[in-house]
């Protein structure tokens, strides 16, 4: 942590400005021996004009921002040279600070720096990832509330709850002759556990509907050939780009598109028609076709309107019948030869591609299937994190033998520790305590820069 760091911050590539940032103790000092001006003693918060030199030579007209500790995103002192884009030009700006006594950041390095120097915490690092990883307008909406410190507001307070029952029960264990202490009861501990596993089962309960907002809804379309797969992927997407023919087995890969339904990805994945087949090469886009159905949030299942039920369709309404799927009846334009009640209890659209008859109706299906438009007025201030979800989600276990404490009377000391530990859990998600692995870990995932 003692060394200054380097590193591009913006996309390598051909642009009008590229940034590099320098961040650690000697920021100043060796930007200086690069630079046409002495920043050694220039005030904070500043921005310099002039040129990046090698020697004598110059290598590029430059503003260099200055910004020292601790009002920084690392909390030290925190050069960032905007030089033209280009990628010799900000190369060989890097390569001069590497020349000059940096060190090439790692990834995630400076956001690693600002958690470790105490300007965020854990849950608000976890979120700048989120932020840039973001997709679509709702998941960075997220992502800045977590960054702005909802999340971490409400975990503190719960430990805060926490710690004024621990704390009033190690009073009353440790000086149980002071009769003017308010000693905690039994009732008392039921009441706050009630509380915070509430809490907690609120989040867990949440987190589908941000996981939704965040990554989307894997959709597969599959069906057996020829029953306008393609043709729907075609329509939803609102492109030609699936090959659509009247030959069985047109599709033998997948192919993927993406739309907004009220601001929510939906991933549309066409895959290959599903029967038995002697071809090698088809026979593997059905193996993937297979196991999409097991990897999708939501199944679209194509029936033919105008052909009679065969094996292979029954055996794909079976496959489905307990998975969030909508029962999709395309060619709705012919005469229909389906048996009906074979599909009783099914979630069941009517189309026809050939028109676009029934492709709203479709969308609102999804739409009410997932309560997208209940998502769409929420507050935003979900936890989404895959770590931080385990984390609450440990934290419900150690509850649960708390409340099995409580009905077999326990002592106090005993159930003291078990909300010990859930105190202490709920602080390794903000960072309170962490191990280094985990921090390398988390900050890999990060881009170079950040
Ligand atoms: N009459 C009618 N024909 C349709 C409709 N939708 C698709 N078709 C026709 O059905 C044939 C097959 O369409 P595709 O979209 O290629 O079918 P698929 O399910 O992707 O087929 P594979 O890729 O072979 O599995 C084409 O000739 C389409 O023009 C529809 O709503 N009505
Ligand atoms: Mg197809």
């Amino acid at each position: 942590m003692n060394d200054t760091i380097c590193s591009i911050a913006t996309t390598l590539g051909v642009g009008a400005i590229s940034i590099i940032r320098v961040s650690g103790n000697e920021a100043l000092k060796i930007v200086s021996k690069i630079f046409s001006k002495n920043l050694v003693d220039v005030s904070t918060h500043t921005i310099h004009y002039g040129y990046i030199k090698n020697k004598e030579e110059i290598i590029d007209e430059v503003l260099v921002s200055v910004m020292l500790k601790p009002k920084t995103y690392t909390m030290e002192d925190v050069v960032e040279i905007n030089c033209h884009g280009g990628i010799e030009t900000t190369n060989k700006v890097l390569e001069l600070l590497l020349l000059n006594g940096c060190r090439l950041a790692e990834p995630g390095e400076f956001t690693k720096r600002a958690f470790l120097n105490g300007r965020i915490d854990l849950m608000q690092a976890e979120a700048v990832s989120d932020l840039i990883n973001s997709k679509t307008d709702k998941a960075r909406k997220i992502a800045i509330n977590g960054l702005r410190g909802n999340g971490s507001n409400l975990i503190k307070k719960l430990r805060e709850d926490l710690i004024n029952i621990i704390s009033n029960i190690e009073v009353n264990i440790d000086y149980p002759e002071y009769e003017d202490i308010y000693e905690v009861t039994i009732k008392d501990i039921k009441e706050k556990v009630l509380t915070l596993k509430n809490s907690l089962t609120k989040i867990i309960n949440e987190y589908e509907d941000a996981k939704i907002i965040q990554d989307g809804i894997l959709t597969a379309i599959v069906g057996r050939p020829n029953v306008g797969k393609s043709s729907l992927l075609n329509r939803l997407l609102n492109e030609e780009k699936a090959i659509v023919t009247n030959i069985e087995g047109t599709t033998r890969d997948i192919v993927e598109g993406e739309i907004l339904i009220d601001g929510i990805k939906i991933n549309i994945i066409d895959t290959a028609g599903i029967r038995k087949t002697d071809d090698v090469v088809e026979s593997i886009g059905v193996k993937k076709s297979l196991d999409i159905i097991n990897k999708a949030t939501l199944t679209l299942l194509l029936l033919d309107n105008s052909k009679e039920l065969t094996k292979d369709d029954l055996e794909l309404l079976e496959m489905t019948k307990d998975r969030t799927s909508i029962v999709v009846i395309n060619k709705d334009d012919l005469e229909s030869k389906l048996d009906l009640t074979k599909l009783k209890n099914r979630n069941i659209i009517y189309i026809n591609t050939l028109s676009n008859d029934g492709i709203e109706s479709l969308k609102n299906e999804i739409k009410k299937l997932f309560n997208l438009e209940k998502l769409d007025t929420s507050d935003y201030n979900y936890i989404t994190n895959v770590r931080q979800i385990a984390k609450i989600k440990e934290c419900l276990v150690n509850i649960e033998d708390i409340e099995k404490g409580l009905q077999e009377n326990t002592p106090l000391d005993m159930l003291e520790i078990d909300l010990k530990t859930i105190w202490d859990t709920l602080g390794s998600i903000i960072g309170e305590s962490y191990d280094e692995e985990l921090l390398d870990n988390l900050f890999s995932k990060f881009c170079v820069g950040k």
